[in-house]
């Protein structure tokens, strides 16, 4: 038994170093490409923010500035560093976003907020004052997750919330977050690459403020203290499933120790594959933490 499963889990190592190098000299590509992605690697406080894909590098705020940590969520040679938040300090970015879209982000943090998007511990947010076709995404006043938007002029609300299921605000890290559909004005909040809660905050192009902050809001939102890495903005309604293969990747990464090569991309999916491969090679005790509990 122990050698035939050994015999198999060389094989299954093989496969998975043959795959990881396969993705690493072909980049193939299997998920979304995010518009603009902020890996905040940076090494010193103050620099900007960069985009690892487009050119909407952040501005840094505050005194202090955001401040570089190696604290992270997971073993990402690709993306080695987070950014500390105060509370008082801050990004500001373009505001990219306005029909469909999702955002997602990895949060440690134990902040709270209100019970309305502009007064949440914000993760992102471009707001403006009183009626307009704004957005934030953060955490409310049970330390769940929380999206809204304004401009919904619904039964005498300008703007509509939708509240997650999970406490995120715990002091440990969460991938979270959101997908907004600008037809039928459904979001859909993620939790861990799990549906957390769903709602419908209306239609229409949430382009009130051409800034987007991150960390921060603009109109009496709570402190945001704590870690934020990996903020990605898409301008597209990511399918669930690929925002949970998202999550597999990054968490399979963190259980198996493997140093997987930096090959500058992150080819999600096959990687998940050849880390799970390499996990088999690993033996029984990586297989189990492979089988991940539901
Ligand atoms: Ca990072
Ligand atoms: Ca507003």
């Amino acid at each position: 038994m122990a050698s035939k499963f050994n015999t198999l889990g060389r094989i299954s190592a093989l496969a998975g170093i043959a795959l990881i190098f396969a993705v690493s000299t072909t980049g193939a590509m299997a998920a979304s490409t995010p518009t603009n992605q902020w890996k905040f690697n940076e090494a010193a406080a103050g620099a900007a923010a960069v985009d690892s894909v487009g050119s909407n590098s952040g501005t840094a705020f505050g005194n202090p500035a955001p401040q570089p940590s190696t604290e992270v969520a997971y073993t990402s040679p690709a993306n080695p560093g987070s950014m500390q938040f105060d509370g008082q300090n801050y990004f500001e970015v373009t505001n990219i976003l306005s029909a469909d879209f999702t955002i997602c982000a990895w949060i440690k943090t134990l902040s709270t907020g209100g019970d309305w998007h502009w007064i949440g511990a914000n993760i992102i947010e471009a707001e403006v004052g009183g009626y307009g076709l704004d957005y934030g995404f953060g955490i409310n006043n049970e330390g769940k997750l929380m999206f809204g938007n304004g401009g919904v002029l619904n039964g005498g609300e300008a703007d509509a919330n939708t509240m997650g299921n999970t406490v995120v605000a715990d002091n440990t890290w969460h991938e979270v977050c959101v997908t907004r559909n600008n037809t039928t004005g459904e979001n859909i909040l993620f939790v861990d690459g799990n549906q957390d809660a769903s709602g419908f905050t209306g239609v229409g192009l949430l382009t009130a403020n051409p800034v987007a902050r991150i960390a921060s809001g603009t109109d009496g939102a709570a402190p945001f203290v704590g870690f934020i890495d990996d903020l990605r903005l898409y301008t597209q309604v990511l399918p669930g499933t690929e925002i949970a293969s998202n999550f597999e990747t990054d968490e399979v990464i963190y259980q198996s120790g493997v140093g997987l090569a930096n090959t500058g991309n992150d080819s999600r999916a096959l990687l998940a594959l050849g880390g799970s491969l390499l996990l088999a090679g690993a033996g029984a005790i990586a297989f189990a933490r492979f089988k991940r509990a539901s």
